[in-house]
């Protein structure tokens, strides 16, 4: 059967199950990657599992989100790191030398490969013809040790881009363009392959740009073709020998396929506060401006630079803004400065970031209140970049930097077609590894170091046979981990659970952790109740760990999506789906719930009846769950199940 790039390279990964849409699969995982914030997490869960060497091909420790170090304890959380990626044979980039999606683009990912990744946006690399899934730190922590995940086989939909962009444009408007018409919800269990002649004018890194927000729309990952221009951009990081043709054979078959034509497409904004709430720039010009910053994972390459380099070339910044730009890695940084566009960011008044994640996880750089803020990143959560009362615009580094100059939000066609040049990448990037600690085969001696903020990953208990719960909290639509498990200045007690709990739900009540205390003591578990769209956003596991140390043993919601619903099976919290979403009008904060025989009703596959005491009214419920995801639940999480394997 004719068979496109991504169904070829799953098939050639397969070791279980078959290649039908909504079935569990299991592949072979030849890479994966973790990052500061998600990785120490996974690598003590890693270490749970008594494994003594790691089953991958090649895996990558990056060091990226949080490097501030404000305090000790994000300092021995990368000693941690970088003693235990000694010890396993995983490659450590240090801190400095770029966002992981970037770097790994650049030196690592490889077409025909697959790639786990504890960050959702790993399918960045499907830029470069590779199957990259982003997921919680316990699975990549499973494919160390095991070499293989599992995971549903998504309906494939085939988007072809046709034609070409105009002046202006370019890829973050293609990728805007797409999650307007997916919208960030309702895409789970889908993922894009991309296709058409317009491929052929969109070089690796804007290819990478388009993969890296398709995990806005919420599908499992994105990938592109390895053709010529893969090959030259590997030929380009001197890597041509790792390139090798994957295109989809011309019968083969989607689920859905989109066209679009490359030459309708204007430059596009996503409005606070969701990057699915996109509007063509004219229409929201002319707003005013009080922050631009061109970088993170999406728009951080040398092209996205060079670009907002041309155009604020012999200009300044508006008066009334402050301009930053973070290079995406020191590959970026060292050629700019090469080039001599780094002179042109300074002179324009630009504030040079380091090449990290920063500002775009609201480590720095937060907006004044009621600020306006456009950037070049992927999410525009409420009060992510740090300022709850704060307006963030994602848009192109084109966009980005006309509006730099102008002090409001500017179309970049308005600069007029004469000024464009097109930029072309060059035929060698400058290429030096020194700031990637490689294996060195000689981990058997290496002594982990721990410093006094790292606890234990927490596990939960088998699930009880009859769920006696108050309902702790009841949130609405779209309810992001963000909103769950804030990041920015508490991203240094990743390490440190019963820290970090103290800030489940923050954003939203911050009353959460003492009321899940209180229920507790009454004997009753918490119960969390949420409408559509439950988790997007951030892969960050502790959404999962925190509430389930603070008691959580349910979720009941409208949808969750996938990698938060995941995570929840990991930890042991089960995820229901209301079956008739009128539903959730007939549940509250503090209703007193009952499930009973909820082992026995998961077991034969039946459908979960909650009682809700309070209200005197019974709702049957369901789930989306494999047989393994099942056992899991059963058994209180994966970490229980792999001890009760180790044990058996
Ligand atoms: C994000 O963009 O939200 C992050 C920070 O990169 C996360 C991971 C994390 O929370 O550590 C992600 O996207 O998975
Ligand atoms: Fe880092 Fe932002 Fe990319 Fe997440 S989205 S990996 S925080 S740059």
């Amino acid at each position: 059967m004719a068979m496109g790039v991504a169904e070829k390279i799953i098939k050639d990964h397969l070791t279980a199950g078959e290649l039908v849409s909504g079935k569990e699969v299991t592949i072979r995982v030849d890479q994966t990657l973790t990052q500061d914030a998600t990785g120490t997490m996974a690598y003590l869960e890693f270490e749970e599992m008594g494994v003594s060497e790691i089953k991958t091909e090649l895996s990558v420790s990056y060091i990226d989100h949080n490097t501030g170090q404000n305090g000790f304890e994000n300092a021995d959380d990368h000693r941690y790191l970088q003693t235990i990626a000694r010890k396993y044979g995983i490659y450590y980039s240090r801190a400095g030398n770029g966002i992981c999606h970037q770097v790994h683009l650049e030196r690592f990912a490889r077409p025909g490969k697959t790639l786990l990744g504890s960050d959702s946006h790993t399918p960045t690399a499907g830029g470069i013809g590779m199957i990259a899934i982003g997921v919680g730190g316990l699975d990549v922590s499973v494919a160390l040790a095991k070499g293989e995940y599992s995971f549903k086989y998504p309906r494939i939909i085939l988007i072809n881009l046709e034609g070409r962009l105009k002046p202006w444009v370019s890829a973050k408007d293609i990728i805007l363009t797409i999650l307007k018409m997916f919208t960030s919800g309702g895409n789970a269990g889908s993922m894009i392959e991309y296709g058409g002649n317009g491929l052929k004018y969109l070089s690796v890194p804007e290819r990478a740009a388009i993969a890296n927000m398709g995990a806005e729309t919420g599908v499992t990952t994105s990938i592109f073709p390895s053709d010529d221009t893969t090959r030259q951009f590997l030929r380009a990081q001197s890597r041509e020998e790792q390139w090798q043709d994957i295109s989809a054979e011309p019968e083969a078959g989607y689920n859905r396929t989109i066209k679009i034509k490359l030459n309708e497409i204007v430059p596009m904004a996503a409005c606070p506060h969701s990057p699915d709430n996109v509007a063509p720039v004219k229409e929201i010009a002319g707003k005013k401006v009080d922050q631009v910053i061109i970088g993170s994972c999406t728009n951080s390459s040398y092209r996205d630079l060079k670009i907002a380099a041309n155009i604020l070339k012999g200009k300044k910044i508006h008066s009334d803004l402050s301009l930053v730009i973070a290079p995406g890695s020191r590959q970026v940084l060292k050629m700019i400065a090469d080039e001599g566009i780094l002179s042109t960011f300074i002179e324009a008044g630009a504030r040079i970031a380091e090449c990290t994640c920063g500002f775009c996880i609201g480590n720095g750089f937060a907006p004044g209140t009621g600020a306006v803020s456009v950037r070049t990143s992927n999410r525009n959560f409420k009060g992510r970049c740090g300022t709850k009362s704060a307006f963030v615009y994602l848009s192109s580094p084109e966009t980005a930097a006309v509006t730099a100059i102008s002090g409001v939000i500017t179309d970049p066609r308005d600069i007029g077609k004469d000024a464009f040049s097109p930029i072309t990448l060059p035929d060698r990037f400058v290429i030096d590894d020194s700031m990637v600690i490689f294996p060195s085969g000689k981990g058997k001696e290496i002594e982990i170091s721990r410093g006094p903020n790292i606890g234990e990953p927490p596990h939960n208990e088998p699930l009880e046979e009859t769920i006696n719960a108050k309902i702790t909290i009841k949130v609405g639509d779209k309810v992001t981990t963000d909103h769950i498990m804030p990041a920015g200045s508490k991203l240094k007690y990743r390490s440190n659970i019963p820290k970090y709990a103290e800030s489940v739900f923050e954003p939203v009540d911050p009353s959460f952790p003492k009321r899940c205390k209180e229920n507790r003591s009454q004997g009753y578990s918490n119960i969390i109740v949420a409408g559509l769209s439950y988790g997007q956003g951030s892969s960050r596991e502790h959404a999962a760990i925190c509430p389930m140390y603070l008691g959580v043993k349910v979720v009941i919601a409208k949808s969750i999506e996938r990698i938060h619903a995941s995570n929840l099976v990991n930890f042991g919290i089960l995820p229901l789906i209301f079956k008739e979403t009128s539903d959730y009008e007939h549940l509250e904060t503090g209703d007193i719930i009952e499930i009973n025989g909820v082992r026995d009703v998961l077991t034969k596959r039946k459908k979960p009846v909650l009682r809700n005491k309070t209200k005197g009214v019974e709702i049957i419920l369901d789930y989306e769950l494999t047989e393994k995801e099942i056992e899991l639940i059963l058994a209180g999480g994966l970490l229980n199940y792999i001890r009760r394997e180790n044990n058996d």
